[in-house]
């Protein structure tokens, strides 16, 4: 019989992430131009006849100007970046999109696609005076196939809301993560968004089985089929599937979602070391195989300042490492066994020290909502420098002991992420921001990383913020490539300036 500790739910209380890390009028982050000195690109500048004719395609309240409607598509969500713009324009169809596109790109005016803003690289947001493409009136769900799993939507769409949507046809969306009640399905497909089942699921090059996305000419390319296998030509989908708004806005997404598993567990264990999250990370795929759907990990200080922030109750004691393990079956009695293994095997060796299991919802909901509100734990207690990388397993925690013999105090740096996808999000949260601290972390860290083969950026994308270090992870003719793509797709450059592609590939 394996003992475990009875979850104390009742304590956990749901707080929404997002009401925490709103802007609010208090405070305003100073202009990404100036914090980062960047210089403006020789773009028109909008003027009235510019926002009448937008007007015009678009009806008067889909066009807004005024700065206190603006402002909050100027900011991300945390709180990093602050663009300029004057405008949010918030198209309804393709061939709305596809207008302003066209008269955009005749005019030389810059534009920044934006979904729900919660990406965490201040790709969303402008730098300066690009004007906003707002997804969000772009949500119809246009068809599914219960049989094959193909749903095909507008890019607008929430994912949250699409989530709920399928489970009604008995099946999922093959992507799930903490910003699912904001984020927008075209925007997941921009960046390409990994998420916390990515270990099961795969990533979205795999899942969008189509798209329609509006050139910087306002040409609309038509590649939303919804087939699983078309081998006619070039794989065009997958040059908008993480491309950021950079090469062309995605209007319309044909995607696989997998059948709602019958029976789902979740476990969340206290753990002594890191070296022993690897050990039960490899018992778990030995054990579990094809059911296991999640295996993530989080270090003390994570969780501990995540209960704090939220005022959450742990559902266990304290312990150096916490992970989270997910199964998805389709016989309960088969998985809990394969469970049940598990577990015996992982307290046998000592790999387990505490931790609870459980099939009800609401316990699990509880538990997913901790890992799910790590990314907002920060925010409140100062300024948050958020590093997202993949590296080898066997260097995955190795770094946050680096950063913290390099920032002692007044910095605190937590890791914690997606184990499964060898993806650690390292977070450093200082009082507040500084060039001085910003030039101890970055290159340094972008420099580890690429000693040891990693990615600087494993699934939130390059963005704003980190153009000028892609090259640690992309080779100088991948780089020239890039650019290649972006001249022959964007000619004037119009689609998401600043982002992205470094200015200078050497
Ligand atoms: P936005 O933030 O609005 O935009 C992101 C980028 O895509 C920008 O460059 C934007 O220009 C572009 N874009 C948006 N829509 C379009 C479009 N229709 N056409 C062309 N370009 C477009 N990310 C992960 O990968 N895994 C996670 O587990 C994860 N967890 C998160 C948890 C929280 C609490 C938060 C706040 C963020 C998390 N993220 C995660 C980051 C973010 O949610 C994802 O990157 C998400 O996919 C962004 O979707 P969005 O609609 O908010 O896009
Ligand atoms: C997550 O896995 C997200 O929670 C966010 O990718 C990571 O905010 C972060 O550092
Ligand atoms: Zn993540």
């Amino acid at each position: 019989m394996i003992k475990l500790i009875t979850i104390l739910t009742s304590n956990v209380k749901r707080i929404n992430v997002f009401s925490q890390a709103k802007y609010s009028t208090t405070f305003l982050p100073q202009f990404s131009s100036e914090k980062y000195d960047v210089k403006r690109k020789k773009f028109g500048v909008l003027n009235s006849t510019d926002v009448d004719y937008f007007k015009s395609v678009l009806s008067e309240d889909r066009v807004l100007t005024e700065e206190s409607d603006v402002l909050p598509f100027n900011i991300d969500w945390i709180k990093n970046c602050r663009g300029q713009s004057q405008l949010v324009l918030k198209p309804k169809t393709t061939e709305e999109v596809s207008q302003i596109l066209s008269y955009c790109n005749e005019k030389h005016l810059a534009i920044c696609p934006q979904g729900g803003n919660t990406g965490l690289v201040g790709g969303s947001v402008p730098v300066f005076d690009e004007i906003v493409l707002n997804f969000g009136l772009m949500n119809n769900i246009i068809s599914l196939d219960d049989i094959s799993g193909a749903l095909v939507c507008e890019a607008g769409c929430v994912l949250e809301n699409l989530d709920n949507y399928v489970r009604d046809h008995n099946l999922i969306m093959p992507l799930d993560l903490g910003a699912k009640g904001s984020c927008q399905i075209g925007g997941n497909v921009s960046t390409n968004a990994g998420g916390l089942r990515l270990l099961r699921y795969g990533n979205l090059h795999g899942s969008v089985l189509g798209l329609e996305a509006v050139k910087a000419d306002g040409t609309v390319v038509n590649c939303l089929r919804t087939l699983k296998k078309d081998n006619t030509g070039y794989h065009l989908k997958h040059l908008f599937i993480g491309s950021e708004g950079t090469l062309g806005v995605v209007t319309k997404v044909a995607i696989h979602c997998p059948v709602l598993p019958k029976s789902v567990s979740l476990g969340y264990f206290g753990v002594e070391s890191f070296e022993n999250v690897l050990k039960l990370y490899q018992n778990a795929k030995s054990s579990l195989g094809e059911i296991l759907s999640a295996f993530e990990m989080a270090d003390n200080d994570s969780i501990s300042a995540t209960l704090d922030s939220f005022k959450l109750a742990n559902p266990i004691a304290e312990y150096p490492f916490y992970v989270l393990l997910e199964t998805h079956g389709s016989n309960e009695a088969h998985d809990n066994e394969k469970l049940s293994r598990f577990l015996t095997q992982g307290m046998e060796r000592g790999l387990i020290l505490d931790g609870t299991v459980t099939s009800e919802l609401t316990k699990m909901k509880n538990i997913w909502h901790i890992r799910e509100s790590i990314a907002g734990a920060g925010l409140a207690g100062g300024y948050v420098f958020k590093y997202d990388v993949s590296l080898p397993l066997s260097r995955y925690y190795a770094l946050v002991h680096t950063l913290r013999e390099r920032f002692s105090h007044p910095a605190r740096v937590y890791g914690y992420g997606h184990v499964g996808d060898g993806n650690i999000h390292i977070n450093v949260i200082v009082p507040e921001y500084s060039k001085e601290i910003t030039a101890k972390l970055e290159p340094f860290i972008f420099e580890e990383v690429a000693k040891v083969g990693g990615s600087i950026s494993a699934e939130h994308g390059i963005g704003f913020r980190k153009p000028q270090f892609i090259h640690y992870s992309k080779d100088k003719t991948a780089l020239n490539l890039m650019k290649d793509l972006k001249k022959s797709m964007d000619p004037n450059g119009i689609l998401n300036p600043y982002k992205v592609l470094p200015d200078v590939v050497t």
